[in-house]
């Protein structure tokens, strides 16, 4: 089943003008070593004439016009498998720390502080994991994912391998107005792999938190402890230790346009039913200041619910269950979002963001990619940056530290074990 076929809200648009940007002179060939690539000129108004080679593009743009186009297709994501991340963040190829879905009051009065001075154990953030928890799955499961005899350009059968965040930081690109991203890529035989850079700006918030800015991310976890028992017949622990640590990893196959694509992302919790089939049984929890104001409720559809659907939507978690608090951190409210509902509810709003923008725009990145992503080589990252109002701009790096694919993975990935077993 394919999600969204055809929609498209303009249909007048019969010809637009294309994301990708063109340099003058530009023979096809746009690798350039340990440096940015140069800026492109600005772009022709009228857009490029058909037929033109996007092998010669260098940038590309982030502008909503551009991708205000039929909803490409993106297939119903379907889970292949998952993985748990323990108290000590150690990886195991299967789902033990799933949790369960437990309906609270519609105002519960929980206390989001509680357990912050003393039931609380963080996970260390400077730590970058990358690709790596991902890679142990592929490892561990290559034999549900490769080719069996069947003609492929590539080993693994996929285009794209990343975490779900990372999409997600795409497809909100052309609304985002504050924060810029890196995204390093590989290519290693015949797919694509995705790992964020922390930026410098990024790096600098982490370190200068205030206090009560560290207070108010305990909070989201706390109203995942309120809401979720860890078996089907729990109930939640509030009294417990809080460790952010744990996770239960999903894993999803799906394909957006042409671009095959095998992500993971972190989930909170399922439904009890214990028929509902995953990724449909998933529960996505979220925190958010009460609304008390029409601005408020305004920018909440703006800003919040548009990250709220991006992350949701990726990877086919029908509903974000959402405890709304206070200043103290109380929640007052516990309102359910049904994901194929908040593109009615923001409809009303002026100048809102469309969901066919996020989806053209991270479909294009994908195919921008494929284009100058082209030398097979483990060793090799290409460098995609970009700040708000900028576009996409690239760079080359052989054996530099932006290299993320681990010696272990290159050597399971190249080694005979795996066709000999199956
Ligand atoms: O840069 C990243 N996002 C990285 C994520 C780099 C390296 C690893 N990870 C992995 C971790 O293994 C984690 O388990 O992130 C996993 C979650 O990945 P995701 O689902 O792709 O990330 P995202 O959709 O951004 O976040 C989902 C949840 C968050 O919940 P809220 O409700 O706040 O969106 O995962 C948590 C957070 O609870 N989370 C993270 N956990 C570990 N490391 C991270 C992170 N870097 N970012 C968000
Ligand atoms: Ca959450």
């Amino acid at each position: 089943m394919e999600q969204h076929r055809s929609h498209n809200p303009h249909p007048s648009h019969q010809s637009r003008p294309s994301a990708y940007k063109r340099e003058r002179e530009d023979n096809g060939r746009n690798h350039c070593e340990n440096k940015h690539s140069r800026p492109s000129r600005p772009q022709n108004q009228s857009g490029p004439s058909r037929g033109q080679n996007p092998l010669s593009s260098r940038s590309l743009s982030t502008r909503r016009e551009l991708y205000e186009k039929d909803f490409p297709v993106y297939k119903q994501p379907v889970e292949v498998g998952c993985f748990s991340l323990d108290s000590e963040r150690r990886f195991f190829n299967d789902g033990r720390q799933m949790r369960y879905y437990v309906e609270p009051d519609r105002s519960p009065n929980f206390d989001l502080r509680d357990g912050y001075k003393d039931r609380f154990i963080k996970r260390d953030d400077s730590v970058k994991e990358k690709l790596d928890h991902m890679l142990r799955w592929i490892l561990a499961n290559r034999s549900k994912l490769s080719s069996k005899g069947t003609a492929s350009s590539c080993d693994l059968d996929v285009d794209f391998v990343t975490w779900r965040g990372h999409l997600t930081k795409l497809l909100t690109a052309p609304y985002e107005t504050r924060e810029g991203w890196l995204l390093a890529v590989t290519r290693f035989r015949g797919t694509l792999y995705i790992s964020e850079v922390e930026t410098e700006v990024a790096r600098r918030d982490r370190e200068n938190r205030t206090g009560r800015h560290k207070e108010m991310m305990y909070w989201g976890y706390k109203f995942e402890q309120y809401t979720c028992a860890d078996s089907v017949h729990g109930r939640p622990d509030p009294g417990g230790v809080l460790n952010t640590n744990e996770a239960f990893c999903t894993v999803v196959q799906t394909r957006l346009a042409d671009h095959r694509l095998l992500f993971s992302g972190e989930v909170d919790c399922r439904d009890k039913d214990p028929n509902a089939p995953a990724p449909a049984c998933y529960i996505e929890l979220k925190t958010s200041a009460e609304i008390c104001t029409p601005k408020q409720r305004s920018n909440f559809h703006r800003f919040k619910l548009l990250k709220w659907w991006a992350q949701s939507f990726l990877p086919g978690v029908p509903r974000v269950v959402a405890g709304f608090r206070d200043d103290e951190g109380v929640v007052v409210a516990v309102e359910t979002f049904p994901i194929s509902k908040i593109s009615h509810l923001i409809k009303n709003e002026h100048n809102c963001w469309k969901p066919t923008v996020c989806m053209n725009f991270c479909s294009d990145f994908l195919s921008f990619v494929k284009h100058i992503a082209t030398e097979d080589n483990p060793s090799v990252v290409y460098l995609l940056s970009w700040e708000p109002r900028r576009d996409v701009t690239f760079s080359v790096h052989r054996d530099s530290p932006y290299c993320f694919l681990p010696h272990w993975y290159v050597e399971g990935m190249t080694s005979s074990q795996h066709s000999h077993q199956s």
